[in-house]
């Protein structure tokens, strides 16, 4: 919780999950110039360069009001020189050469140009520009060279790059859920992440599935995707079974590796969300999927979604939300106060005492863990 001392300081606490980050930022400029810094290094491999910017700009999406001076910063966590620089720059400049030039660099353009495709990483995105691509049609001129799921990313990659609003994450939660209840009633779906957290649009919309009954959920999802595609409401989707070990099949503590997916069976996939009358967009580029109505020449109103979609067995429900409602920084720092501060291993599957070898159990409390 951050509170305003009368010297136009503020107390802001280190880790993320322990302090308030309303949803308007009174920081934006400072924010998007260190969250450039940010990217530009995880584009360069260096995560932990990356990860100190994110957090500096977490900590200014804290503060309640707009910094002025740089001497405001003195008393606030997180903050290294470099990052304690370049808000100066801008505060004083409007703006700080080096994001500039960051910005400017066509290795950074194709990075993220590259990076925005779904299903690209760094990795890949690295590998195109070493060999001289800078477009997303010089991509587009090897279609074998791409995954399936690349080649959905780039035929959808204007829409898949605009944001969802709230409202439409609402309806395809509302359509998942009927699908959902038609293959298993009793089940429910859970409108997380960012719009969880109350924002008014993100870049997908991400939702978990689970049953109060454990070990319904097992097989639903394949039956819910079989049902949304027969509806037509598919341009793509891939499933990843569940590769979560129980913990009592398992020797291991579970794990708390900082960004981890988690092990739940779950489906990546894009939405054709259709009948948006008055947000219509053109068509250029986009396939013609199954259930789109087209009106005369070449306006379209459906548009592609990315969708995630994620199920949970009903015990590990609360960890799952808890993990997946982010950001990812309150996720990163959730784990690093629990195994730091409390002694516990924290993932989206489960909370663990390290001292104590126990695992915490939902809905039935604390368990002693049992170990082979
Ligand atoms: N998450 C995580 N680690 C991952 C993947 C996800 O901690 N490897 C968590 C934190 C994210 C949340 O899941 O906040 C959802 O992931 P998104 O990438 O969809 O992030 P948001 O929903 O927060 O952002 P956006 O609004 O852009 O979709
Ligand atoms: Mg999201």
């Amino acid at each position: 919780v951050s509170v305003e001392k009368p010297q136009d300081t503020w107390l802001v606490a280190a880790y993320a999950c322990q302090r308030r980050s309303p949803l308007p930022n009174n920081n934006q400029l400072l924010t998007d110039a260190l969250e450039t810094l940010a990217e530009e290094a995880h584009f360069c491999g260096h995560e932990g360069r990356s990860l100190a910017f994110s957090r500096a700009s977490s900590v200014l999406k804290a503060l309640p009001r707009t910094v002025r001076r740089v001497q405001e910063l003195d008393s606030l966590p997180c903050l290294g020189e470099h990052s304690k620089r370049v808000i100066q720059e801008v505060l004083e400049d409007g703006t700080s050469a080096e994001v500039e030039t960051i910005r400017q660099s066509e290795k950074y353009q194709a990075m993220k140009l590259f990076t925005k495709i779904f299903g690209v990483g760094v990795k890949t995105a690295h590998q195109w520009y070493q060999e001289g691509r800078r477009t997303l049609d010089d991509l587009r001129g090897h279609p074998a060279q791409l995954s399936k799921e690349q080649q959905a990313g780039l035929i959808h990659y204007e829409d898949l790059n605009t944001p969802v609003k709230r409202a439409d994450a609402e309806a395809i939660g509302q359509v998942v859920r009927e699908a959902v209840n038609k293959c298993l009633p009793g089940a429910s779906v859970t409108l997380t992440g960012g719009f969880r957290r109350g924002k008014p649009s993100g870049h997908d919309v991400d939702l978990l599935i689970t049953h109060p009954v454990e070990g319904q959920e097992a097989g639903l999802l394949k039956k819910v995707i079989a049902c949304l595609d027969q509806q037509g409401f598919l341009l793509y989707h891939s499933i990843h079974r569940n590769t979560f070990e129980s913990l009592e099949d398992s020797d291991q503590e579970p794990s708390s590796h900082a960004s981890s997916m988690d092990q739940y069976e779950r489906c990546f996939s894009i939405f054709c969300l259709g009948d948006l009358p008055g947000d219509a967009q053109e068509g250029a580029g986009a396939e013609k999927p199954s259930r789109v109505r087209r009106t005369s020449g070449a306006s379209r109103f459906w548009k592609a979604v990315r969708v995630d979609l994620v199920v949970t067995p009903y015990s590990q429900f609360p960890f799952a939300l808890l993990g997946w409602t982010g950001s990812r920084i309150f996720e990163r720092d959730l784990r690093r106060f629990a195994k730091r501060e409390k002694k516990m291993l924290l993932n989206s599957h489960t909370l663990y005492h390290l001292e104590q070898s126990r695992v915490y159990r939902f809905p039935q409390g604390i368990e002693r863990m049992r170990r082979k």
